[in-house]
């Protein structure tokens, strides 16, 4: 179902919705789905706008890539305060996407490159067609990452990988990305948006709070030390545990209700 009201009317966006999960797919494949300024605050507005019935999201690009990151037009006329302010507007958008209500699933193809995979990497779960590759050409560009790559991409591949990445302008492709652990998902062409779909749907079937601890805690968890981290971890149990969706959830399983844990 194409969206209603003020998420219809964003120009660089089509944002859909299928039941309780909403798709945003960026459109402006001309340049490459390359983030400006008016891409970013879009994004934003969807984050933060998101109808109360969407449980999970998706977001994939239009065109023969997903993002081809910043949009480089735009950073030739900025001074000093004004690119810490614009960094910090995409630290904004993509907080607002890691910690926001419901898990993203990203639909990768194509380029993934600069900006494009810190927004890959703001995502919860990643899932790579063939043709995705994985690079940041910041290195080339004189630049440096803004976008939240450096707290992000390393804690997903590690610092010495990300090191490489921008030193030598290294580009992984699909295989590298799921070998080094940006990528969980790894599907033929034409594939992507299915399986991200598929799995948005079934993320949203999850007790919401459960979701919420997963997104929210487990990273913050993995910051702390273990005996803050076990503390938190039962305040959160205890939290999704005493939530009537988790007791009937627990009923339906003691009355024989539920589903069981199947492989594959
Ligand atoms: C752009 C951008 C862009 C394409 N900003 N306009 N990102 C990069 O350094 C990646 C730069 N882009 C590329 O390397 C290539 O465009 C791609 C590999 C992504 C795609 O190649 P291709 O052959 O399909 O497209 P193209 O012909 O290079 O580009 C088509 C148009 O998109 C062209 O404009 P046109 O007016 O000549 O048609 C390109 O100029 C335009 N375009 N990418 C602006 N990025 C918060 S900090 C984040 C820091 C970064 O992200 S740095 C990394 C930036």
């Amino acid at each position: 179902q194409p969206a209603t009201g003020l998420l219809a009317s964003l120009d660089l966006l089509r944002v859909e919705t299928a039941g309780p999960v909403l798709h945003l797919r960026l459109m402006r494949p001309a340049k490459r789905n390359a983030i400006s300024d008016p891409l970013l605050a879009q994004i934003h507005t969807v984050l933060v706008n998101l109808p109360a019935d969407i449980r999970a999201m998706v977001i994939s690009g239009e065109g023969e890539h997903f993002c081809a990151g910043l949009d480089l037009s735009e950073l030739v006329e900025r001074d000093v305060g004004g690119a810490v302010l614009h960094s910090r507007a995409w630290h904004a958008t993509f907080d607002a996407l890691q910690f926001g209500r419901v898990p993203v699933v990203a639909a990768l193809h194509g380029a993934v490159v600069g900006g494009g995979l810190e927004l890959a990497s703001a995502c919860h779960i990643r899932v790579a067609e063939d043709s995705a590759y994985f690079g940041l050409p910041e290195g080339q560009r004189g630049i440096f990452v803004g976008g939240g790559g450096s707290v992000r991409i390393p804690r997903l591949v590690g610092v010495a990988c990300m090191t490489d990445l921008m030193l030598t302008g290294r580009v992984l492709d699909a295989d590298e990305g799921r070998a080094t652990g940006l990528v969980q998902y790894r599907v033929a062409d034409g594939q992507g948006l299915a399986k991200a779909v598929a799995l948005a749907q079934r993320i949203a079937t999850n007790a919401p709070m459960s979701n919420y601890a997963v997104m929210h805690a487990l990273p913050r968890i993995a910051e702390m030390a273990p005996g803050e981290g076990l503390l938190t971890e039962s305040l959160m149990a205890a939290i999704a545990e005493s939530t009537p969706d988790a007791q009937e959830r627990l009923r339906a399983f003691l009355d024989k209700r539920a589903g069981k844990v199947v492989k594959g």
